[in-house]
């Protein structure tokens, strides 16, 4: 039961741990996509991209990608564009760590929200591989022998020796009067 139980726990970890580690596809904006009715700092708070993920902006006509610098990003500045793309459905591969930034290049859409900033960690191969499987082990073993142990063994030599010792000097006094009663006669 308890090897089964760690068993599980032990898989489960296995599999969180393998999950960030596989690249992922962020669909920019989910749903909704690469539109101005989106607020993409909300869709992004939460979100841990790291080196190998891709973001996929998927967009109407009338709509552009253009990668930009961090100052034409907070002032949304359009025709400096790094790379830009029109085609509807653009993919971004995130092959190094450090921050991105994407507007909208249409006059006024990137002011209307169309600008994301992502921020790129590198990714994490050894460092969460490495710590689940010693975390798992003292969580595992750790609670399973003291809930199993501590009432079995400290509960039933504690009431007993409760329960005994009451009985041992009574039985005690009782010899004791027996023998001094029949000494005495
Ligand atoms: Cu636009």
């Amino acid at each position: 039961m308890a090897s089964s139980v760690a068993g599980i726990v032990c898989l489960i970890l296995l599999l969180c741990s393998a999950i960030p580690s596989l690249a992922t596809v962020y669909t920019v904006g989910d749903s909704t996509g690469w539109a101005m009715s989106v607020d993409y700092s909300t869709w992004t708070s939460g979100k841990t991209f790291v080196v190998g993920d891709t973001l996929a902006f998927n967009y109407g006509s009338g709509h552009t990608v253009d990668e930009v610098s961090a100052s034409d990003y907070s002032t949304c500045t359009v025709g400096n564009a790094i790379t830009s793309d029109s085609s509807g459905s653009t993919t971004i591969p995130l092959k190094a760590a450090g921050k991105r930034y994407f507007i909208c290049g249409v006059m006024g859409h990137c002011g209307s929200g169309m600008k994301l900033a992502v921020t790129v960690s590198a990714a994490p191969t050894t460092t969460p591989s490495g710590t689940p499987p010693s975390s798992a082990g003292t969580t595992t073993s750790r609670p399973t022998p003291t809930t199993v142990t501590t009432p079995s063994s400290s509960v039933p030599a504690s009431s007993s020796s409760v329960t005994l010792s009451p009985f041992v000097v009574v039985l005690i006094s009782f010899c004791v009067a027996l023998f001094n009663f029949v000494k005495g006669t």
